[in-house]
């Protein structure tokens, strides 16, 4: 296995070190193979907003299990499902289930070009959405220049459509659309930047987006794959009031088994096969186990108690690390969106890919490492977001302050 991981970010390559086998995980804690436990903040990249092996999804699982692990045949699962998600986010009219977060941004793109008869996308410095062909393109030296690969394997033909503009900052959208008046087929992005560190978009920015999508014919796609039922339980559409023309979901909709959706308007989706012209498919897509998985989560979701719940906790935990910051005069740079955070070892306000990546990237290792020496779990990366759960309670909160208290004492005698 390549670097002994199923997934690269796991490895620590950017924090140093080697990364724990888990053996277990219940609520907000994980135990390791060598029985050593802590809290997570990961919470396997965003899907368990119940927290690890929450009973109603597991009893869920456990009954669906016993019918049957997949069908690849139409069955009720997929309806409530997509039922659920249509009530959270009522903008989308019509969803497709895929597998992941990649197929879904990778089909939404597809459709958006489909559906316009246009090859061009643009995305944005920092922003991920998965790691299909076209997006794996370097962040534009030039707003308006046409993309470059930034991956060995990816051939320029397949990144040359690829524009990149700069997160929060509409001139270098307008000036893309400029360049290639009528080209546009469409724009994605994370609505709240959540692979840069967390970076939430500046007032105005979703506005003028869908104002140039409108202007221009282009598709407005938010990928939701993080934000959706994370930032709010209608997502950072709902959160923001900004309706795209397809919206892209993961993770939370699994609950923690392999789902992906791309959806939205239904004259767009009705592109897709078997109903239009548009090609996707999958295998496994709209399985019994992840359907119900999602089901079980999604009810949480839809529970008013949930975001009370995520709105005292986040507050209580954000308060105990910035009060270990002060004491420790370490200067961080914090911010919450209901159950989706983001800390920056930052003193300045971090707003785009650029202050992203200005942050003291040393002060970040170190406090990663002092953290999980006190039993604590955070993305081994400056350039990830932090996700509670309803597990994550008091208990979890003074052993997550006090863990920070030496981990901030630890970065400022370093
Ligand atoms: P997956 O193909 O990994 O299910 O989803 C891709 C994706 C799409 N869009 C957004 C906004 C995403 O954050 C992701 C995946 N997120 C990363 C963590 N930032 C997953 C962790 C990993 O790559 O192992």
């Amino acid at each position: 296995m390549p670097g002994g991981v199923s997934s690269p970010v796991r490895a620590f390559k950017s924090v140093g070190g080697n990364p724990f086998f888990v053996k277990e995980a219940k609520g907000a804690w994980l135990t390791d193979v060598d029985g050593n436990q802590y809290v997570d903040y990961i919470m396997s990249w965003g899907p368990l907003i119940l927290g690890h092996a929450h009973e109603r999804v597991v009893a869920a699982l456990q009954a669906a299990v016993a019918k049957g692990t997949s069908y690849g045949i139409p069955n009720p699962y997929e309806v409530e499902l997509a039922q659920l998600v249509q009530q959270l986010m009522p903008n989308i009219e019509m969803v497709r289930f895929v597998n992941s977060g990649t197929e879904a941004c990778m089909s939404a793109l597809r459709l958006a070009r489909a559906y316009t008869g246009r090859d061009k996308i643009i995305k944005f410095a920092g922003n991920y959405h998965g790691h299909a062909d076209m997006l794996l393109v370097a962040a534009g030296s030039g707003v308006a220049t046409l993309g470059l690969p930034n991956s060995p394997g990816v051939p320029e033909s397949a990144v040359r459509n690829t524009l990149t503009a700069n997160f929060n900052d509409l001139d270098s959208v307008q000036a893309i659309f400029e360049q290639h008046k009528g080209e546009i087929a469409g724009i994605i992005l994370e609505p709240v930047a959540g692979n840069m560190g967390m970076v939430p978009p500046n007032k105005g920015f979703l506005e003028g987006l869908r104002e140039m999508c409108t202007q221009h014919g282009a598709v407005l796609i938010f990928d939701e794959v993080m934000t959706g039922f994370r930032v709010d339980p209608g997502g950072a559409q709902t959160l923001f009031g900004i309706q795209p023309d397809l919206t892209t979901l993961g993770k939370v909709i699994g609950g923690g088994l392999p789902v992906g959706a791309y959806g939205g308007k239904r004259e767009i989706m009705e592109m897709v096969a078997p109903v239009g012209p548009m090609y996707q498919a999958g295998t496994l897509s709209g399985n019994p186990l992840a359907m119900v998985a999602g089901i079980e989560t999604l009810k949480g979701v839809a529970s008013p108690a949930t975001w009370d719940h995520m709105a005292t906790v986040g507050a209580a935990l954000d308060e105990g690390v910035a009060d270990a910051a002060q004491a420790a005069g370490v200067p961080i740079f914090q911010q919450r969106l209901g159950s989706m955070s983001g800390l920056f070892f930052s003193e300045q306000p971090v707003t785009d890919y650029a202050t992203a990546k200005q942050c003291d990237l040393e002060a970040f290792n170190i406090f990663f490492h002092a953290m999980l020496e006190n039993g604590v779990y955070i993305a081994p990366s400056q350039f990830e977001a932090a996700f509670i759960s309803t597990a994550h309670g008091k208990k979890e909160i003074k052993h997550t302050v006090a863990a920070a208290e030496k981990a901030f004492a630890q970065v400022r005698s370093a």
